[in-house]
């Protein structure tokens, strides 16, 4: 007798990636995702490309994602672009990603200005070559006073480093009576992190297939929910960053409400 109102419940609807946007934008959005960009070289080796092609097209998606996370209302998009254990890599290898940061510039700056994206890095700029660092100071400088979407892009960035510098500054503050031992609490550790301006990330999604964190944002990460996609970057797209923010929204309701006894 219910059967038809049944069958309305439980079929799946097929609906475009435009409604699904609708109906996730009217949930809990995360505030701050951060994205481990992992699968450029697969991508390429897959296709019997060289390993700059992969990272090329990967330069693509981060155009795509960070306009798609604006449309969503994410605010800061943190996206791991190179860390400290890059400098392993081939010497011809390193000399071309350290060119795509003033590519991407060239290319998107005027559409990040237009969509109101405010571009900020963490990470030590020291040892970047002088056109990697004035092709971010550019941009960054342009995007001064943007106060949409953040895109945070962690250059030559790793966590422990992080973590040591952080501690040596509070340390060096101890010594010279600025702060009390009493005063090194968690709130005066986040204040001494590259990201103190920056809410924790609530998501973190990493690409294809690899289950680690890489040294990356460890303090930061402490309450994130942790999404890994087998997708290789240069291949993910609305649909799969949609799908996990579907799923980040159903466990966040899971936690917000009382009847579990799950660990924050
Ligand atoms: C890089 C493309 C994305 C996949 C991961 C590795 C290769 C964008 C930037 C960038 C960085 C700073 C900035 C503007 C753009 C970038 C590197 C590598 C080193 F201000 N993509 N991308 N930087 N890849």
């Amino acid at each position: 007798m219910f059967d038809k109102l049944l069958r309305k419940k439980t079929t799946a609807v097929p609906s475009t990636l435009q409604e699904r946007v609708t109906i996730a934008k009217e949930k809990p959005m995360p505030t701050h995702v951060a994205i481990i960009m992992d699968g450029n070289g697969r991508w390429a080796k897959q296709r019997k490309l060289p390993r700059i092609a992969g990272h090329h097209e990967g330069m693509k998606t981060v155009r795509k994602t960070t306009l798609f996370a604006n449309d969503l209302g994410i605010r800061v998009l943190t996206l791991y672009a190179f860390s400290t254990e890059n400098w392993k890599r081939p010497k011809r290898e390193i000399d071309f990603l350290m060119k795509l940061p003033g590519e991407f510039l060239s290319t998107y700056l005027p559409e990040l200005v237009e969509n109101n994206v405010k571009v900020e890095m963490i990470g030590s700029s020291e040892l970047l070559p002088a056109h990697t660092k004035e092709a971010i100071q550019k941009a960054m400088e342009a995007t001064a006073d943007n106060d949409g979407m953040i895109l945070n892009f962690a250059m030559n960035y790793g966590s422990r480093f992080e973590i040591a510098e952080a501690v040596k500054n509070l340390a060096h503050q101890l010594s010279e009576n600025l702060i009390q031992l009493d005063e090194l609490t968690e709130e005066n550790v986040s204040s001494a992190m590259m990201t103190a301006h920056l809410p924790d990330p609530d998501l973190l999604i990493r690409t294809s297939g690899e289950v680690r964190l890489s040294n990356f944002m460890l303090w930061q990460l402490a309450y994130a929910e942790l999404a890994f996609t087998d997708v290789l970057w240069p291949d993910f797209n609305e649909a799969n960053m949609l799908d996990i923010i579907e799923d980040y929204q159903k466990r966040s309701r899971r936690f917000g409400s009382l009847e579990g006894d799950e660990i924050k």
